[in-house]
């Protein structure tokens, strides 16, 4: 619960800040949101669920979030998190633009003493290089009159069980008060586990890690799917068979891509963070390649499932299902949907999108309408309303091609009615 009195500010509103405001309101703490979106703290201030995480929705109602109109009100807080975005640009190059942005205005109105937490994902060395000096040049003496803190974020947008109040988390900081200050905070609204690292170094090197991890993983199985689909073996089935081993193994499953706020962006930081240091994390790099290559790759299964019908691109009425980067959201950071889309159109496609998800980005209004418009079909996202769809439905619109780029379809049942499938590995 809340410690003596304390008021928290969260500077950035938005799938990692604004369930952690809502959590802290919970918990007991007076809660000031901050955000450079006018708009989203209007919305926020009428009590609306800015980020559709549908487990809010009944602790909304029950808390205030109070709205930072000028930023010098930020002086009132006692813990300052910083929750927004570290994204890379077109050139994969880190961007803490937004870092840089939130931490200056909390040093320019921030109270002597108060405690400043980083929640965004970010490289090793972020915290010393760049948070901590934007402190000291506006006087602040890190350990004494402002304490900062790396506490990673690790929400995972839509998932039904783990969410900011049950996931564990790490936190570390410069100095002894700093890391106690934090870990007493988070450990007044999270029930589990908190760990203690090392470093504020450590704590930065977790997160990136651990989505390094993932995106290594899923490039392994995307490579494999390219070669076991030359041997005409299905990868799906043999990761199940791996997946029997109950130790030392863990699935990962071919797509049309890797997209998302932090698998595709993350290895990045560390990447050109080690090339300063003159080290090439050439597996991670690889990774990305092939993680990079699997828009590409799910076009030239089209391809050649399209020439098996005597089809080219150019005129042919394509249907892409799924515009979000992951099932049963609507999010298109990094999506590969977009980058399957811009090369079809390249290529001379006439397409019909649709996804429930993203209707303002759909120019179809249904499954139906793509289906009656199109002779080939893409599936970009697995969301769970194009899992559902019958095969006999695909055969009756005339469907004769469809690339699964989530395997999410019922392959033998589609070739029963004679329709060309193409999975990403089966
Ligand atoms: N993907 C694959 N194959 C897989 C898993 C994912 O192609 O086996 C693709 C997805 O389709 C998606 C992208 O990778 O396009 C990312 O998927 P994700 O399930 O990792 O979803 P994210 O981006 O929401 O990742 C979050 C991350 N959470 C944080 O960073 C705090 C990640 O660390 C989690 O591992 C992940 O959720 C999760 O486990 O769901």
């Amino acid at each position: 619960m809340a410690q003596n009195n304390q008021k928290v500010c969260v500077i950035g509103l938005g799938y990692v800040g604004f369930p952690l405001a809502v959590l802290c309101a919970q918990k007991g703490y007076e809660v000031f949101g901050f955000d450079r979106d006018k708009e989203k703290l209007e919305r926020v201030e009428r009590g609306e669920n800015v980020v559709g995480e549908k487990y809010l929705d009944k602790i909304i109602p029950k808390v205030k979030i109070n709205i930072i109109c000028e930023e010098k009100e930020i002086k009132n807080c006692d813990i300052n998190i910083i929750a927004v975005p570290t994204p890379v640009d077109k050139k994969y190059y880190p961007d803490l633009s937004f870092v840089v942005a939130a931490a200056e205005t909390v040093a320019k109105n921030m109270k002597q003493g108060a405690l400043v937490v980083i929640e965004s994902t970010i490289n090793p060395g972020v915290c010393e290089e760049v948070v901590k000096p934007i402190f000291e040049r506006a006087g602040y003496i890190v350990g004494k009159s402002v304490f900062i803190a790396h506490c990673p974020e690790r929400i995972n947008p839509g998932d039904p069980k783990w969410n900011v109040t049950n996931i564990p988390r790490v936190v570390g900081s410069f100095e002894k008060k700093g890391l106690r200050k934090a870990l007493n905070f988070y450990k007044s609204i999270i029930s589990a586990q908190i760990m203690p690292m090392g470093s504020i170094f450590e704590a930065e090197a977790v997160k990136i890690m651990e989505n390094s991890f993932r995106d290594i993983n899923i490039a392994f199985v995307n490579e494999l799917a390219k070669s076991f689909a030359l041997m005409g073996i299905d990868v799906t089935n043999v990761i199940r068979g791996a997946a029997t081993k109950p130790f030392a193994f863990m699935a990962h499953w071919p797509s049309c891509g890797v997209g998302g706020h932090c698998i595709p962006v993350d290895p990045y930081y560390l990447i050109e963070k080690a090339k300063e240091l003159n080290f090439d994390h050439k597996f991670l790099r690889v990774a990305r390649e092939i993680n990079n290559s699997m828009p590409f790759y799910t076009v030239e299964l089209l391809q050649d499932a399209l020439n098996l019908v005597g089809k080219a691109f150019k005129g042919t009425q394509i249907g892409v299902l799924g515009l979000s980067y992951k099932a049963n959201v609507g999010d298109l950071r990094e999506s590969p949907a977009l980058k399957i889309i811009s090369l079809l159109k390249e290529r001379g496609a006439c397409l019909h999108i649709f996804d429930p998800y993203v209707l303002e980005k759909s120019n179809a209004k249904s499954i139906r309408k793509v289906l009656e418009r199109s002779e080939a079909l893409v599936i970009a996202t697995d969301h769970k309303e194009f899992v559902s769809i019958a095969p006999g439905e695909l055969k009756k619109r005339g469907i004769k091609v469809i690339v699964d780029g989530k395997n999410c379809l019922d392959k033998e049942k589609i070739l029963k009615q004679g329709i060309i499938y193409k999975g990403i590995g089966r």
